[in-house]
């Protein structure tokens, strides 16, 4: 096998070795790059500075960061916008810990990812001998990957990153982790042989062809329906079935509802689109159609008040049809009545074979009652926009967001926080498929930084970052990586002084109370640290012309949004989720 002892030298790093052999180094980066996988997010240390190095030498775009969250975060959404793996590269023990937390980010919201961490010699880990950074990565790994393999040969790397990739986006999407021992970066292969051990992965997301009996199933069920409902989720819009999805929506006339990062796929102001009669649609509807879409909490269980039902868990009553690649998802908060189990692009393609002109258009009196009450929700909304307090509030400084996005509608668009999510998500309208990115299935802090710069890189679009001031603060120190590497990225941070607002105080008078940070903070200056843009917004005036100027200038701007230090309510629109807020 041509084993050449790890060489360490007085720095640690693994040298490259003499031979014309390929080394580990050299296999890793082929295989990558053989596999279309042109981009590393990561943060180098031993053993794996020089894999970034030679990486960077051989065409990779090697994006470094400060943290490895902020890395594994970008690597989960560049899963989620492209359909190949996100790579995330770090060193071992803390810095594979620090990528951990995005890799189980990214199999909780179904983006493939591969997390590859350089790891300390297996004989010293197993014996607990105290290796340098020693720690059993694969086995704490595991449980909060899709899969996890390692790799202890160089001759199995080739196998190791094919195996990692088909984990990653075949079937339900999910982080993969691999575990790269660092003796294995200096194991020669003869160069043929080294090249040949490499495997082009074909066909590494295969078609699921749903079976016909299901889709007429839930074809019968939909024509059926008297009030028919179509939700659409982060799974439809990362299936890149855009078109069919709506030839499907618009041929059917069914109203739909997009989930927070399926906004977008059909504009926010199509008529169909029924998001400002939420409390109306969910309750209302007799039949809804899941594409892409999990019935957890952020759909409420499915059951309960929101849907109509008599107590918080009691079924509302609605028959349901989910198109969705896993075949376990179904049942698993209600009866799935039509389950259609296939990749969305060849199920929406299927249902749409089985629309006849003769297709009956959902009954008027729902089409109007939906109408009227868009209607009269839009109206209300528009009266709170026009509004112009000051301080600034979240609806002021998010009417100026509005209407940039819809003046730029190819920017990407990135959003934490409590208030600040939850406004945005429903002020500020969409326009184009996979545009939107946000805390996803678990409502997390922290992924913004990280996002943005996935986003730019690639999307090569500008983007937009709103964030509560404590969820930037989470990965605000990436503001520097965004500036090294000249990203046009404008964040907005919408600063009230504290997690939900910054009014609170210590009873005892001795602290700031826990939710509370320093008045007046000035976040701006970050940027300006870094030789970007930091802008201080007062008024929607200052706000709107920061913004302009950041997306004509394409420059790394902070804007510094201050608003009312008494708007938002503690855990923005989920506070019957918080224990306190319901007992007070
Ligand atoms: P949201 O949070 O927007 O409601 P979820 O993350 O809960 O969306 O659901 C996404 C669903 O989409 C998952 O159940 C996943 O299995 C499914 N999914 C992801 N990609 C595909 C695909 N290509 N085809 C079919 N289903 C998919
Ligand atoms: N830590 C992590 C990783 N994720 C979380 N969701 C939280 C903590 C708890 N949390 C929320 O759910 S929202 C939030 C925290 C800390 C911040 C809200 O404050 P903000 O936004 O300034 O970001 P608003 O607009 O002031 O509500």
């Amino acid at each position: 096998m041509g084993n050449v002892e790890t060489q360490v030298a007085a720095t640690g790093d693994v040298q490259q070795p003499a031979s014309a052999t390929m080394d580990g180094f050299q296999l890793v980066i082929d295989a990558l790059k053989l596999n279309g996988i042109d981009t590393i997010y990561g943060l180098p240390g031993i053993p794996i500075t020089d894999l970034t190095r030679r990486a960077q030498a051989d065409g990779m775009r090697v994006l470094s960061f400060r943290h490895e969250q902020s890395a594994g975060y970008a690597a989960s959404i560049a899963g989620f916008l492209t359909q190949k793996p996100g790579i995330c590269l770090t060193v071992s023990a803390p810095g594979f810990l620090n990528g951990l937390n995005a890799l189980a980010h990214a199999t909780t919201n179904c983006f493939p990812m591969i997390l590859i961490s350089g790891s300390s010699e297996r004989e010293i880990v197993d014996l607990q001998q105290g290796d340098y950074e020693e720690m059993d990565q694969l086995a704490i790994a595991k449980p909060l990957a899709k899969a996890a393999y390692r790799v202890l040969h160089a001759e199995d790397i080739g196998v190791g990153i094919a195996r990692a990739i088909r984990a990653a986006v075949s079937g339900r999407p999910g982080g993969v982790y691999l575990d790269l021992p660092g003796k294995l970066f200096a194991q020669g292969l003869e160069a043929a042989a080294g090249r040949n051990s490499l495997i082009q992965v074909v066909d590494p997301a295969p078609r699921q062809i749903p079976a016909p009996d299901s889709v007429q199933r839930a074809l019968a069920l939909l024509k059926g329906a008297n009030k028919p409902l179509i939700i659409l989720g982060k799974g439809a819009a990362y299936a890149q079935a855009d078109a069919e999805i709506r030839a499907l929506i618009e041929k059917t006339g069914i109203p739909y509802l997009p989930m927070s990062m399926a906004k977008g796929l059909l504009p926010d102001t199509h008529e169909q689109c029924a998001s400002a009669a939420r409390s109306f649609v969910l309750p209302g509807a007799d039949v809804v159609m899941l594409i892409g879409a999990r019935l957890n909490w952020l759909l409420s269980h499915g059951k309960g008040k929101t849907w109509g039902g008599k107590s918080a868990k009691a079924w509302g009553g609605q028959q349901f049809v989910q198109v969705d690649i896993s075949p376990q998802e179904a049942d698993s908060n209600v009866r799935i009545d039509a389950p259609v189990v296939g990749d969305i692009g060849s199920c929406v393609a299927a249902l749409l074979a089985g629309i006849d002109k003769g297709w009956p258009k959902p009954p008027a009196e729902w089409l109007k009652a939906i109408h009227d009450k868009k209607t009269a929700n839009v109206a209300k909304m528009t009266d709170t926009l026009a509004k112009n307090p000051s301080p600034m509030n979240f609806h002021s400084a998010l009417n100026v967001v509005r209407d940039i996005v819809k003046a730029n509608p190819d920017a990407m668009l990135v959003n934490e926080g409590a208030n600040a999510l939850d406004f945005t998500r429903s002020i500020v309208d969409m326009y184009k498929p996979r545009k939107r990115i946000d805390v996803g299935t678990w409502g997390i802090m922290g992924i913004g930084m990280g996002y943005c710069v996935a986003a730019a890189v690639t999307t090569k679009q500008p983007v937009i970052a709103v964030e509560g001031d404590s969820a930037f603060g989470f990965s605000g120190m990436e503001v520097e990586t965004i500036c090294r590497y000249k990203l046009p990225v404008c964040i907005v941070i919408l600063n009230n002084n504290g997690v939900y607002k910054g009014t609170d105080l210590d009873p005892t008078g001795r602290d700031p109370a826990p939710t509370v940070f320093v008045k007046g903070a000035r976040y701006e200056m970050l940027m300006q640290a870094f030789g970007g843009v930091g802008v201080r917004a007062t008024t929607p005036a200052e706000l709107r012309s920061a913004m302009e100027d950041a997306l004509r200038s394409g420059e790394p701007t902070l804007i510094n949004a201050v608003i009312d230090e008494t708007a938002g309510t503690e855990s923005g629109r989920i506070t019957a989720l918080n224990p306190t807020a319901k007992k007070k």
